[in-house]
């Protein structure tokens, strides 16, 4: 089964359990055990919910499916950006070495990384799929740090709940939860398939969060901010994806 069917089954079977009375309910255990997704108050909010909601207690643990070397895409397919600005292509002509990324909001120490600290602070591999919403997906080998070494080292306060995270091409920037931020699998990915990270591909600093939908990964990563609430970030949705329609949780 695809995932998107999968998740749209979880959302329909739920919502055709719980019935017209029962979505008040659901909506009140969801908001008990801090279930209420950013984008509620879209359009989508009470579908979103239900589908947060039951992913996150039912898989809140699970692993992104990892695939063997062998089943790597020949020719993955890299969904085309805008033009990069002056700027980037600036850091490209260097090699990408005075690339930073920058970590601050609910931090004990707030830091701006080079490539080279990244490289110096932990390094993991994982062979996942990317999914576009729009039905295409590829397998490749991504390699990176751990987002939750980087946390880790710059000491994340109790209070946090969302890290937003935010790309060179604007207005490209997302968030997600605590549980993906500290999930073993989400990876500030520099190398792909044994080399740097391609540009086409996000390069030099891409975030894969492989539990969700590809929109999630966003590319050309700047920044990292660690918060307790979205509210007064962009429209207050936690991404841009709402806007256009796309939920802001989008697990697969
Ligand atoms: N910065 C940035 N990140 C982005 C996008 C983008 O346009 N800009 N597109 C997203 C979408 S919709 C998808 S499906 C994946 C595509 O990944 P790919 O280019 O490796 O195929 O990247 C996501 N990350
Ligand atoms: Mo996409």
């Amino acid at each position: 089964m695809n995932p998107i069917s999968r998740r749209k089954l979880i959302t329909t079977g739920i919502a055709a359990t719980a019935g017209l009375a029962g979505l008040a309910a659901a909506d009140r255990i969801a908001q008990r055990y801090g279930l209420i997704p950013p984008d509620h108050a879209s359009l989508y909010g009470p579908g979103e919910t239900l589908t947060y909601a039951a992913q996150r207690l039912l898989t809140r643990h699970s692993l992104a499916r990892e695939f063997p070397r062998s089943m790597i895409s020949r020719s993955p397919f890299a969904n085309p950006v805008a033009p990069h600005d002056d700027q980037f292509k600036r850091l490209q002509a260097n090699n990408f070495s005075d690339w930073r990324l920058q970590i601050d909001g609910l931090v004990a120490h707030p830091a701006s990384l080079t490539l080279a600290d990244l490289k110096g602070l932990s390094m993991s591999s994982q062979i996942t799929e990317v999914a576009c919403e729009e039905g295409w997906s590829y397998i490749a080998e991504w390699i990176g740090t751990p987002l939750v070494d980087v946390l880790n080292a710059v000491g994340v306060s109790p209070h946090a709940r969302y890290v937003a995270y935010y790309a060179t091409d604007k207005p490209w920037w997302d968030s997600i939860d605590m549980g993906d931020a500290l999930h073993p699998q989400t990876l500030i990915t520099w190398g792909m398939n044994d080399g740097d990270l391609p540009v086409p591909f996000g390069g030099p600093l891409r975030l894969r969060v492989p539990r969700q939908l590809g929109y999630k990964s966003v590319k050309y990563l700047t920044r990292l901010t660690v918060t307790d609430s979205l509210k007064s970030f962009g429209n207050g949705l936690g991404s841009v994806e709402p806007d256009y329609g796309y939920s802001w949780y989008a697990g697969i």
